[in-house]
C-alpha cells in the first residue's frame, strides 16, 4: 500500500508521533466532558459514577494509543529484533491509576475532576480487572508488559479473551461460594476489536499424506471444525515512554456459514454452530483442579498459539524478511507450558503450510522458542492423553511423533540406556500413553529457565535433570520481579511521596536507588513518618474488611497477613495452627507475651479441590470461635476477606506488618506476594523457599524471619520415613491444637466437619506441618517480641524497603534481554 503523506504529515505536525508526553489539567478536564458527551451520549443529569469512569478512560486510552502508535514506527523503521510472549493467562488489574501515573498526570487528573466536583479515587474504584488468570503466573505475565513497556523491548503479549475470568469467591457461612465473573457486563474500554486481523484455526479431521504438484511429500489436513480467533488489542503504556499490545484472541464463527440452503432446520444448525465455536473462549480454568483430560483447555491452548503464530509470522512477513529467519527477528517466550503446542505448530506452519524442509523448519523453530518454567509439583506438569490429543490435533501427533523419533535417535547415538531414554522421551509410555508437554518445550527451546535461583536448581537437579546434562548451556534461571510502578508508586502514594522526598524520583525507573533509604532507616523522624503512613493505611483496609467482611479490626494491632491461592503446599493450616496456640495459651491465661494481632486472610480455592475449601472453612470456622470470644477480648482477630484479586491486593499490601512465606520448602517456584509485602514495608517470616531465599540474602538475615527445614533436609526427612503421628504424641500443644479440630468446639458440636484435615496431617502431612510447626511457633514468638519495640520494627522495615531493588520486574527483564532474548530496547524519545 502507498502511504497517504496528507495523513502521514497530520500525524507529524500534530505531535501524535512526536510531542510531549503529558496533559494539562485543562486539556483533561475538556477530552473527558468531551467523552462523557460524545463518547457516551450522557446528560450530567443522568450520568453514574461508571458513566464518568468510562469517559475518563476513553479520554486516557486516546493518549496510550498515540504512544503505541508511536512504539510501533519505532519497531518498525529499526527492523528491531523483538518477542512474542506466550501467555494463556494475564492479570493486568485496573488500568486507569497506572495509565495516569504512566502518562505523569495524576495530579492534573485529580484537580480535573474535583473542578466539576467529581473525585478521582471514587472513579478509580468503579473499574471492575480483567481476571484473566489464576494467581502470580498471571500476573508476572502482566508484570512482565508493564516492565517491557518502560524498557522499550520490540514486544507483543498474546493471550486468550475469556469472556469469564477466573470466578468471584463469595464467603457465605464460611464456605467459599463461586460465581462467574462477568466483567465485561458494563463494556471494556480499553479494548480495541481489530476484525480484519482474524485467523482460522482447525480441530480434529484427518490427515492425508501424498506427493504435490511439484513432486514432494506431504501431508493435508483436512480437519472436521473451523473456528476463527479475532484480535482484542489492549495498549499496555510504559512510564513515561512506549506502548505495547496485549492482544487477546476471541473465538467467533467462521463467517461462511451455509445460509445458502434455506429452511428453518439448517438455520438453527448453523446458530448452534456459531454457539459452539464461541464457547471455546468463553472461561477461564482455575487451575489445581485436575486438568487432565479437560478437551475445552486443550482447545483454548491450541486455538490461541495458532493465531498467535500466524499473526507471528504475519508481522514478520511484512517486514518483508524471509521464514527462514524468523529466529533472528523473534523470541517466542512460552509462560509455561501451557503454550507448548506452538512448538508442533510451528513445525507444521513452515512444513505443511509453507513448504520448508523439515531440518530447516526444525533449526528455525528450536532457535525461536524459549521456556520459563512456573512449578516442579508433579500433578501441575502438563500431559495429554494420545487419545484425546490425536483425535483434536492429529497432524500435531504426528508432527510431535516425528521430533521424538529423531531425538530419541540422537540419544541412542550418544549410547544411553533404555532407562534414561525412556525417562527422556516426549512420550510417557506407562499407564494411559500421553505427551509430556514440558519435554516438548525443552526440546524445541533454545533456553529453559525457572523463575528463582533455588527453583533453577531444582529445575536442573530434578524435574528436567537428563536435559540439563545433555545440554547444560540451555538452563538459566531469571528472578521473578514485580511492578514497583502498580504496587508501590500508584497503590501506596504516601509512602511513595516520603521517600521521593528523601531520595528523589529516581527511583521509579531504577529501583536499586531505594538503597538511598538506609541512610534514614535510624532516624526517628523518618521512622515516625514512615509508621504513620502505615497506620493511614490500616485504617483504610479496616474500613474494607468491615464492609466486606463484617468484622472489626483496631488499626493499631500487628495486621498478619497471608494472601495467595489456598493450597495445602502453601500451608494456609499451618498459620491456622498457630492462631489456636495462641487462643488456647490466653485462655489458659498464658497470653500475656502475645502482642495485639490480626490475621488476615484472602486468597482462592479451586471449585473442585475438596481440602483447600474445607481450610477456608476451617479459617472462618476459627474466627468465629477467637472473634466472640470476651476471654480473648480482642488481642485476636482473624479475617478472610472475600475475592482476592489484583484491586484487593494493592489494599492490602500497603496495609500489611507482617508478609507469611511458609510454603514447605522445594514447592513454591518463586512466589511474587512475597516481594509486593516487602516493597511495602512489611517484613517477612517465611522459609528457605522460592525468592524468599534471594529477598532475604538482599534485606538481611537480621531483617527476616526465618524457620522450618530446607529443602534438603525436607527430602531427608522423606526418606527417614516420617511419621507425623510422632510428633502429635510427643507435643502436647500441638496435639491439642489438633484434637480441637475434632473436638466440635470449632464447628457447633460437629466432630466430622475437620476430621478430613485432622487424619491428613495425623496420616501423611503430605507438606510437613507438624515437623515444621514449633520451629513456626518459636519464630512467631521472636515475632510478637520485635513488634514490642517499634522503633526497632520500623527500622527493619525501612531497611526491607531500601533493599528491594532486585525485585524489579525492570531488572528481570534486563535479565531476559541479555541471557536470552538477545536484542536492543529502543526506548521511546
Ligand atoms: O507462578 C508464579 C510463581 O511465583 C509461583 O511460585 C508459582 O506457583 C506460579 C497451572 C500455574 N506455577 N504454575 C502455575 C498456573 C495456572 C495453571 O493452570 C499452573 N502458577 C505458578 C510466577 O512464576
Amino acid at each position: 500500500k502507498t502511504p497517504n503523506k496528507k495523513i502521514e504529515s497530520y500525524f507529524s505536525s500534530n505531535g501524535i508521533v512526536s510531542g510531549k508526553l503529558g496533559l494539562s489539567k485543562d486539556e483533561i478536564k475538556d477530552s473527558f466532558l468531551e467523552k462523557t458527551f460524545y463518547g457516551l451520549g450522557r446528560i450530567p443529569a443522568l450520568a453514574t459514577q461508571n458513566d464518568f469512569y468510562t469517559a475518563m478512560a476513553f479520554a486516557i486510552r486516546d493518549r496510550v494509543l498515540r504512544q503505541f502508535v508511536r512504539s510501533t514506527q519505532q519497531f518498525n523503521e529499526k527492523d528491531a529484533r523483538g518477542v512474542a510472549y506466550l501467555s494463556a493467562e494475564y492479570l493486568p488489574g485496573p488500568h486507569l491509576g497506572n495509565n495516569l501515573l504512566s502518562l505523569e498526570i495524576i495530579k492534573e487528573t485529580r484537580e480535573a475532576l474535583a473542578e466539576v466536583n467529581l473525585d478521582l479515587d471514587e472513579i478509580l474504584d468503579q473499574e471492575v480487572e480483567p481476571g484473566l488468570g489464576n494467581g502470580g503466573l498471571g500476573r508476572l505475565a502482566s508484570c512482565y508488559m508493564d516492565a517491557m513497556a518502560t524498557l522499550g523491548i520490540p514486544s507483543i503479549a498474546y493471550g486468550i479473551r475469556y469472556e469469564f475470568g477466573i470466578f468471584k469467591q463469595e464467603i457465605r457461612d464460611g464456605w467459599q461460594e463461586e460465581s462467574t465473573d462477568k466483567w465485561l457486563h458494563y463494556g471494556n474500554p480499553w479494548e480495541i476489536v481489530r476484525p480484519e486481523i482474524a485467523y482460522e484455526v482447525h480441530f480434529g479431521g484427518k490427515t492425508e499424506s501424498g506427493i504435490d504438484e511439484k513432486g514432494n511429500y506431504s501431508v493435508a489436513w483436512n480437519a472436521d471444525t473451523v473456528i476463527k480467533g479475532v484480535a482484542y488489542d489492549t495498549p499496555i503504556l510504559g512510564y513515561k515512554s512506549n506502548g505495547i499490545i496485549m492482544r487477546l484472541w476471541k473465538a467467533e464463527a467462521i463467517e461462511s456459514f451455509d445460509f445458502s440452503i434455506y429452511n428453518s432446520g439448517d438455520y438453527y444448525k448453523a446458530v448452534e454452530k456459531k454457539m459452539r465455536s464461541e464457547n471455546l473462549t468463553k472461561v477461564l480454568y482455575p487451575n489445581d483442579e485436575n486438568l487432565q483430560g479437560k478437551e475445552l483447555r486443550l482447545k483454548q491452548q491450541y486455538f490461541f498459539v495458532c493465531c498467535s503464530l500466524k499473526d507471528t509470522i504475519r508481522l514478520h512477513l511484512l517486514q518483508g524478511r524471509k521464514l527462514d529467519q524468523l529466529h533472528d527477528k523473534f523470541t517466542i517466550q512460552l509462560n509455561d507450558t501451557h503454550p507448548s503446542i506452538a512448538v508442533a505448530e510451528l513445525m507444521r506452519l513452515l512444513v505443511d503450510e509453507h513448504k520448508m524442509e523439515w531440518e530447516k523448519a526444525w533449526h528455525v523453530t528450536r532457535h525461536t522458542f524459549a521456556y520459563t518454567n512456573h512449578t516442579l509439583l508433579p500433578e501441575a506438569l502438563e500431559k495429554w492423553s494420545i487419545d484425546l490429543f490425536g483425535r483434536l490435533l492429529p497432524r500435531h501427533l504426528e508432527i510431535i511423533y516425528e521430533i521424538n523419533s529423531r531425538f530419541l535417535n540422537e540419544l541412542r547415538e550418544l549410547q544411553y540406556s533404555a532407562n534414561k531414554i525412556a525417562r527422556m522421551s516426549l512420550i510417557e509410555e506407562s499407564g494411559e500413553p500421553s505427551i509430556r508437554m514440558a519435554h516438548l518445550a525443552t526440546v524445541g527451546s533454545f533456553k529453559v529457565n525457572g523463575v528463582s535461583a533455588l527453583h533453577s536448581r531444582l529445575l536442573k537437579e530434578q524435574v528436567l535433570n537428563d536435559f540439563a546434562e545433555l545440554w547444560p548451556d540451555k538452563f538459566t534461571n531469571v528472578t521473578n520481579g514485580i511492578s514497583h510502578r502498580r504496587f508501590l508508586v500508584v497503590s501506596n502514594p504516601a509512602l511513595s511521596d516520603l521517600i521521593s522526598e528523601k531520595i528523589g524520583r529516581d527511583w521509579l525507573t531504577d529501583l536499586y536507588k531505594l538503597k538511598g533509604l538506609e541512610a534514614f532507616a535510624e532516624d526517628e523522624d523518618f521512622q515516625k513518618k514512615w509508621m504513620d503512613i502505615k497506620l493511614e493505611n490500616k485504617k483504610a483496609l479496616s474500613k474494607h474488611i468491615e464492609e466486606y467482611a463484617g468484622v472489626k479490626i483496631d488499626p493499631t494491632m500487628m495486621f498478619d497477613v497471608q494472601v495467595k491461592r489456598i493450597h495445602e503446599y502453601k500451608r494456609q493450616h499451618l498459620k491456622v495452627l498457630h492462631i489456636l496456640s495462641l487462643y488456647r495459651r490466653i485462655k489458659k491465661g498464658e497470653g500475656e507475651r502475645i502482642s495485639p494481632t490480626a490475621f488476615i486472610f484472602a486468597g482462592k480455592a479451586a471449585p473442585g479441590y475438596f481440602m483447600a475449601k474445607r481450610i477456608i472453612k476451617l479459617i472462618s470456622s476459627v474466627a468465629d470461635l477467637v472473634n466472640k470470644d470476651p476471654d480473648v477480648n480482642g488481642k485476636l482477630k482473624v479475617v478472610f476477606i472475600p475475592n482476592f484479586n489484583v484491586k484487593l491486593a494493592q489494599r492490602i499490601y500497603p496495609a500489611s506488618d507482617l508478609s507469611e512465606q511458609i510454603s514447605m520448602a522445594g514447592k513454591e517456584a518463586s512466589g511474587t506476594g512475597n516481594m509486593k509485602f516487602a516493597l511495602n514495608g512489611a517484613l517477612t517470616v517465611g522459609t528457605l523457599d522460592g525468592a524468599n531465599v534471594e529477598i532475604r540474602d538482599e534485606v538481611g538475615k537480621e531483617n527476616f524471619f526465618l524457620f522450618g527445614l530446607t529443602t534438603e533436609e525436607v527430602q531427608q526427612t522423606r526418606q527417614d520415613g516420617y511419621r507425623p503421628s510422632e510428633y502429635y504424641e510427643q507435643n502436647k500443644e500441638l496435639q491439642g491444637i489438633l484434637d480441637m479440630l475434632i473436638s466440635g468446639e470449632l464447628s457447633n458440636g460437629d466432630t466430622e466437619l475437620f476430621k478430613p484435615i485432622f487424619e491428613n496431617l495425623l496420616q501423611q502431612d503430605p507438606y510437613l506441618l507438624l515437623k515444621d510447626y514449633q520451629s513456626y511457633i518459636d519464630c512467631q514468638e521472636e515475632i510478637h517480641e520485635a513488634w514490642r519495640k517499634p522503633k526497632e520494627w520500623a527500622r527493619m522495615s525501612i531497611l526491607n524497603v531500601a533493599n528491594m531493588g532486585k525485585f524489579s520486574s525492570d531488572r528481570s527483564i534486563q535479565d531476559y534481554v541479555e541471557k536470552i532474548w538477545n536484542l536492543q530496547p529502543i526506548k521511546a524519545d
